[in-house]
């Protein structure tokens, strides 16, 4: 057995979802599409379901250690001032580019239009427009807004609203930051207990190859192979938008607000683009990140080593594209019609949200369950919808993660700029000419 565990866990996942497809499609042709339904959902959905769980057994303390940790790992909190608030204006600008074209791209492509709502579990469409509807009328944006800071912030872990994880976490985080001396112990319980979950993480994602063989088993068993197309238009609207992100938000903050030549840093980033694709793991990629953005792009130590460890965990551009997307996606399949009012809330849930997904694999997509309630759908089918794009998580979750890398060297390279601890010889010296 020992060889199934050094095979690289994503060529393991794309495996289950191959042989995962093939069973399926292998139940529906021997057993006819009715039986091959009731026996895939009675007997093999519960292995699926059984992963689901698992991991959003991780989502609440893998969100508020990692992002504490993250908070800390910006160091001084002096360079909170000047540094920070410059970094934290361009990683929330960027980020709303970000989330406005996923919204664009995924009302372009329709991703979920093909789908029905009874597809997910018996789920009655007209029932989904009534929560829409209520959500809409019941949450106002101010209600929305003040719902972020939590009254109880023990009651919102135990209650997993993440985004009041979220919005506490940053705060104990500065609170550690700003405690001197006496915050020394609590950052290191953070750091480590941040650790102790990335590793747990890693152990439950060992589950992922039976998860995803048992849910898409399950997928083509009661669908058919015509699903595949919903989920390969979501993957050609989200590859599209993040690399129009890439090439117009990041390709011009560089060439027209820091009026630098665009190769040299296209060609400096490209290992780190190349572990993250390959990863789907943004803190995986930092150490890569951060050689890059040093010895490439010439942005000074200090400054990387700040910026890049903070963007890695609060700045995910890529997943704030994707996070919009799904709930749309969503909304598409369950024939929900999503109002103007909605789709703002998403755009900023999806936004607020991708602060606190952890840099490791499909963190976007499990978040994304907040930004499907945005547009009224209740948590248990929201979680349905994530189990259905699961399997196939690791294709997107591949392109969002290099996004999410390049948005992170794009601001070190401007903050360092700005600060004055930019070293253009360096910056130039990968410049084709
Ligand atoms: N895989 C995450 C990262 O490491 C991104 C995501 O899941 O959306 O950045």
């Amino acid at each position: 057995m020992k060889w199934w565990f050094e095979i690289d866990l994503w060529k393991r996942v794309i495996a289950a979802l191959v042989l995962g497809t093939i069973a399926g499609i292998a139940l529906r042709a021997g057993m006819g599409p009715d039986a091959a339904a009731v026996f895939a959902t009675d007997w093999v959905k519960w292995l699926g379901d059984l992963f689901l769980r698992l991991i959003r057994m991780l989502v609440v303390p893998l969100v508020f250690f990692t992002l504490v940790s993250g908070m800390i790992a910006m160091g001084d909190p002096k360079r909170l001032g000047s540094l920070g608030l410059r970094t934290i204006g361009l990683y929330f600008g960027t980020t709303a580019i970000a989330v406005t074209l996923g919204l664009i791209m995924a009302t372009l492509f329709q991703p979920g239009a093909s789908l029905s709502p009874e597809m997910f579990e018996g789920v009655d469409g007209s029932a989904m427009a009534d929560a829409a509807a209520r959500a809409d009328a019941a949450g106002g944006f101010v209600e929305r807004f003040l719902a972020i800071v939590p009254t109880n912030p023990f009651e919102a872990l135990a209650k997993g609203d993440i985004l009041q994880v979220i919005f506490f976490a940053i705060l104990f985080g500065v609170g550690i930051m700003l405690a001197g001396d006496m915050g020394k112990p609590v950052a290191a319980f953070f750091d480590g207990a941040a650790e102790v979950m990335m590793k747990v993480t890693e152990f439950v994602m060992e589950t992922a190859p039976f998860g995803v063989f048992a849910l898409m088993t399950w997928v083509l068993a009661t669908q058919g192979l015509g699903i595949l197309q919903s989920l390969g238009v979501l993957a050609i609207a989200l590859y599209l938008a993040c690399f129009l992100h890439i090439i117009i938000t990041y390709g011009g903050i560089i060439k027209f607000v820091l009026r630098l030549p665009l190769m040299p840093f296209f060609r400096g980033v490209t290992d780190a683009q190349a572990v993250a694709y390959s990863t789907s793991s943004s803190s995986a990629t930092l150490p890569v990140t951060i050689a890059c953005a040093e010895e490439n792009l010439g942005v000074d130590k200090s400054i990387a080593g700040s910026v890049l460890p903070l963007g890695a965990t609060i700045n995910m551009d890529g997943t704030a594209i994707y996070i919009g997307m799904v709930a749309l996606f969503g909304a598409q399949a369950l024939g929900v019609d999503v109002t103007l009012g909605q789709y703002v809330l998403v755009a900023l849930m999806a936004t607020l949200v991708s602060i606190g997904a952890a840099g490791i694999p499909s963190a976007g997509l499990l978040l994304s369950g907040m930004a499907l309630q945005q547009v009224g759908i209740p948590q248990e089918t929201a979680y349905l919808v994530i189990g259905f794009i699961l399997p196939f998580d690791r294709l997107l979750d591949m392109m969002r993660t290099l996004t999410n890398v390049t948005g992170d060297a794009t601001v070190a390279t401007a903050v360092a700029k700005w600060e004055n601890e930019f070293d253009y010889d360096v910056y130039i010296a990968r410049d084709p000419v």
